[in-house]
């Protein structure tokens, strides 16, 4: 039998869908995180609507070929803001965590990450400074990360999956290169407002269960640099079970 070209694409379209289907904006409530945003670019107005130019896929991510990443926090409007902390985890194996800003850090605070290479047995040492003092090691099985946040009650991944509410609890905004956004914090960048670029992301938290949440994802707001997200495994792995089945269905048509 002949597969039309119009049967090949509605399957790929299918699959395509399937596999952005992840991709889609995360309700966010009330104007806290608007207004925050806004505060901090120069004229006042963000290009950035926090509902309308989410990022995605901000799943999982790795660093850019500098191995060189700065992580600042910007807000954290929560009654756990004495003790969220936030970092990065394996891929992989969740249980191996990088903590790059504990409690008592908070905006201003920076954060130097750096991905120290593979040892013998392949496996990736991650360091974080917390400038200018204090720093923690990791080792991971793969360069691939997720971001976490750590509440008194709760650990909230960056891979929705993994939450125990099943739920988003961090969204993402790129820069464009043209916003000029003013930073807290010392190390690197003169003081008053920078351009925004494509390399760096904010990272904006929900840190309360579905259950209890505003869902206004203003509780840990922080800017992280020379980091790119990745596919996530299962959404490729979705797509590439669309594509065998389909093509197993091919198979069928064609012995009968
Ligand atoms: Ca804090
Ligand atoms: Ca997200
Ligand atoms: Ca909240």
């Amino acid at each position: 039998m002949k597969i039309s070209r119009t049967t090949l694409a509605i399957a790929l379209s299918g699959t395509l869908a399937l596999a952005s289907s992840a991709i889609q904006a995360t309700p966010i409530s009330g104007g806290s995180l608007q207004s925050l945003l806004d505060g901090i670019t120069l004229g006042g107005t963000s290009s950035i609507d926090v509902n309308a130019d989410q990022y995605g896929p901000d799943a999982v991510w790795t660093q850019t070929a500098s191995g060189i990443s700065t992580a600042r926090i910007l807000f954290e409007i929560a009654g756990y803001k004495d003790v969220n902390s936030f970092g990065i985890y394996d891929a992989r194996d969740p249980s191996r965590r990088l903590e790059i800003f504990s409690g008592p850090n908070g905006p201003g605070s920076v954060s130097l990450v750096l991905d120290l290479g593979s040892n013998d047995k392949g496996a990736i040492t991650f360091s974080s400074t917390i400038l200018p003092i204090g720093t923690d090691t990791a080792s991971f099985t793969t360069d691939m990360f997720g971001f976490y946040l750590e509440t008194p009650n709760n650990i909230w991944y960056s891979e929705d999956h993994r939450n125990a509410d099943g739920k988003d609890h961090m969204v993402t905004f790129a820069g464009n290169n043209s916003d000029q956004i003013s930073v807290p914090g010392f190390f690197g960048l003169p003081t008053g407002y920078n351009p925004w670029t494509d390399k760096e992301f904010i990272l904006a938290w929900e840190d309360l269960p579905a259950s209890s949440s505003d869902d206004d994802y203003d509780d840990f707001v922080v800017l992280v640099s020379n980091v790119m997200s990745v596919p996530e495994p299962g959404t490729l792995a979705i797509a590439g079970a669309g594509l065998l089945a389909f093509g197993f269905g091919m198979r069928l048509r064609r012995r009968s």
